[in-house]
């Protein structure tokens, strides 16, 4: 195994389900879901139909889905069904980041992990792909309020590739890719130049490196890790064109969505649901479609990924 996992004490609070153990027994390769996106992204009932069909998507190319979430004291590594719909149908679930983790395990209540808990539990969990929607980001107005998302602190720090259509436009996008850049975090983009804007095909800046094809994209990152460069990736691909917005259209939602959060004195954790509801709400429906086409997208492009890296053990010069 090339990937080092944290203190061995730690796995003891990993759970994996019935279909995550098989997986591992035929070798076939595991791809981490985050599941705040099911709790807090999206509303009910489409969370649940959303998160089926990205689980469907993955296993259709050959790889085994995890959804990840906190339950019963133990980080669950795949849910089983009947998981899943408690987890999409229970209002209050705890929105978990990193330093949330201990007190929804300790508690035992049930938590919905963040893309930075979920990098923390999938390298935990020997997992090395994870297909999330957009990562959290630098906000705009950071140097008054601070708002810098744990998501960018996370992959300066965990060895797993992140899967997602950029970073929403709710965030300042060329902050957050200066962030990523100090802290050496890689930033490729699959199918265009341009780093995607969520909702959004072209953000307006680019990433570092366009890797369209899935054997480039794992010989890119193993070499990375290979090197000792224990960071996470971030693989940015746009959203399908039938269900992308344009960028003056959502950014005056969420101008509006800002300025009502601001007026309300809605502030930490709870900014990025508030933005993202009303901006579902605000555009009447359509950044809700253009989420799902988004992430069940990614979901293709992540489980190729996960299928070329487990095929790339290694990467050394001259081979
Ligand atoms: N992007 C989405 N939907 C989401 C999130 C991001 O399209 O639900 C979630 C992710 O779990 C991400 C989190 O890690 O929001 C970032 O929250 P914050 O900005 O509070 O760090
Ligand atoms: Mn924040």
């Amino acid at each position: 195994m090339l990937i080092k996992t944290p203190a061995s004490d730690a796995h003891a609070f990993i759970h994996l389900s019935p279909a995550v153990q098989a997986a591992r027994a035929a070798g076939r390769p595991v791809v981490a879901l985050e599941s705040t996106i099911v709790t807090h992204g999206m509303p009910w009932p489409d969370n649940l139909a959303t998160a089926r069909a990205v689980e469907a998507v993955i296993r259709a190319e050959g790889a085994e889905p995890a959804t990840i979430a906190l339950m019963d004291g133990r980080i669950h590594v795949g849910l089983q069904d009947a998981e899943l719909e408690r987890l999409a149908s229970t209002p209050g679930v705890h929105k978990t980041s990193r330093r949330d983790l201990p007190a929804v395990l300790a508690s035992g209540q049930m938590g919905s992990t963040t893309v930075a808990a979920t990098m923390i539990c999938a390298h935990l969990a020997g997992i090395e792909v994870f297909v999330t929607g957009g990562i959290g980001g630098v906000h705009r107005g950071a140097a008054q309020s601070f708002d810098i998302s744990a998501d960018l602190q996370e992959l300066a720090r965990t060895p797993v590739a992140v899967v997602c259509a950029g970073a929403k436009s709710i965030l300042d996008i060329g902050l957050t890719l200066e962030y990523l850049e100090t802290h050496g975090v890689p930033v490729l983009s699959c199918g265009q130049d341009a780093f995607a804007a969520f909702y959004v095909r072209d953000s307006g800046h680019r990433a570092d490196h366009r890797l369209d094809d899935a054997q480039a994209q794992a010989r890119f990152i193993r070499t990375q890790w290979t090197l000792g460069l224990a960071t996470g990736v971030v693989l940015a691909t746009p959203v399908p064109e039938a269900d992308a917005l344009a960028r003056e259209e959502v950014d005056g939602w969420i101008d509006a969505a800002l300025r009502e959060a601001h007026g309300q004195g809605i502030a930490g954790k709870a900014v990025t649901p508030f933005l993202l509801a009303r901006v579902a709400q605000l555009s009447g429906g359509r950044s809700l479609a253009a989420n799902i086409a988004l992430i069940k997208h990614n979901a293709q492009v992540g489980a190729r990924l996960a299928l070329a890296l487990a095929a790339l053990r290694e990467v050394l010069p001259g081979n």
